[in-house]
């Protein structure tokens, strides 16, 4: 299931209209059913290798318990397509939309960079079996959104809980574990700032990958939360060290980002290194709430 910035949002149309919801692999706590089924009224289909959590919002019509994968196969086997036309194309029409709008061009030379235009960038950068682990913020919402994922857990996510700082010892533990593949940790300035101190265990451990710092000097996710609900932001900014400087200081390679077209081939660069390396990237959150807005007048096909 997408993760869905707000209420209304492009996946909560499909949820809207449908009557079946099939649940492969969900974890009530990504997005509580009382936001996508608010009447109670849906059939559901959990299929995962624990029993479901049930609650008033997800009273489970058919509960299909075991691996996933054979789980889907032994389905597929069984099923057969039954086309209602008007609904595939209302389907294939979201669809659409939903694809036009990684396609759609935002000032890809803008200075701050759009957080859009870094995610395009990792994308490029990134092969499909290399591992992005991202932290917790502005930075993650954007990349749940716009980075298409081509084989399993090639995007980690820390969701749910959602710990800050989990990017960097997660990378490390990614590289450890995968050390002819390109890891790379996106993080929020204020993440970045909670495990930064892990960039020895990184040097120690000789984990070369690479860390893109979305830097904001400030809580971005939490100040896009109050601009919505009170129209300011409170005691969510701060100055960040020189990150450059600092990553230069535990034996890493430092990198500034000082236009939009240096941020693909520094992260090349980057990803040469012998040794782990941090690249800043100055980003324009004003991005948030014009997503905000945008979504706000959205309607569904
Ligand atoms: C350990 C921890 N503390 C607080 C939070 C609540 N929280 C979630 S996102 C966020 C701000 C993230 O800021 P930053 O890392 O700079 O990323 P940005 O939103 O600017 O991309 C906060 C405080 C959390 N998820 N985890």
């Amino acid at each position: 299931m997408a993760f869905p910035l707000q209420e209304h949002d492009y996946v909560s149309c499909g949820l809207d209209r449908a009557d079946v919801v099939v649940c492969v692999g969900y974890d009530l706590v990504e997005y509580a059913p009382a936001r996508w089924n608010p009447r109670h009224d849906k059939r559901i289909v959990h299929i995962d290798p624990s029993p479901a959590e049930v609650d008033a919002a997800y009273q489970v019509a058919v509960g299909v318990q075991g691996a996933i994968a054979g789980s889907l196969t032994r389905i597929a086997g069984r099923a057969s397509a039954r086309g209602d036309a008007a609904k595939m194309r209302a389907a294939g029409a979201l669809k659409e939309i939903i694809q036009k709008e990684f396609r759609v061009e935002s000032d890809g030379n803008a200075f701050p960079l759009k957080p859009q235009v870094v995610v395009a960038a990792l994308r490029a950068v990134l092969a499909d079996n290399d591992i992005l682990v991202s932290d917790v913020g502005a930075h993650k919402l954007w990349i749940a959104r716009m980075y298409p994922c081509m084989l399993p857990n090639t995007c980690v996510i820390s969701n749910g809980f959602a710990s800050m700082g989990i990017a960097l010892p997660g990378a490390i533990g990614a590289k450890l574990v995968y050390p002819e593949r390109r890891v790379l940790a996106a993080c929020g300035d204020g993440g970045f700032l909670m495990s930064a101190q892990e960039l020895e265990t990184a040097v120690r451990a000789r984990t070369n990958f690479v860390a893109l710092i979305f830097e904001d000097s400030s809580y971005g996710v939490i100040k896009w939360k109050q601009l919505k609900r009170y129209g300011r932001p409170a005691f969510v900014d701060f100055r960040n060290p020189d990150f450059a400087a600092l990553a230069e200081s535990f034996g890493c390679r430092g990198y500034r980002v000082n236009a939009a077209q240096e941020l693909q081939p520094m992260l090349e660069d980057a990803f040469r290194q012998p040794v782990p390396a941090v690249v800043t990237c100055p980003v324009d959150y004003g991005e948030n709430l014009r997503l905000t807005e945008r979504l706000g007048a959205w309607m569904c096909p």
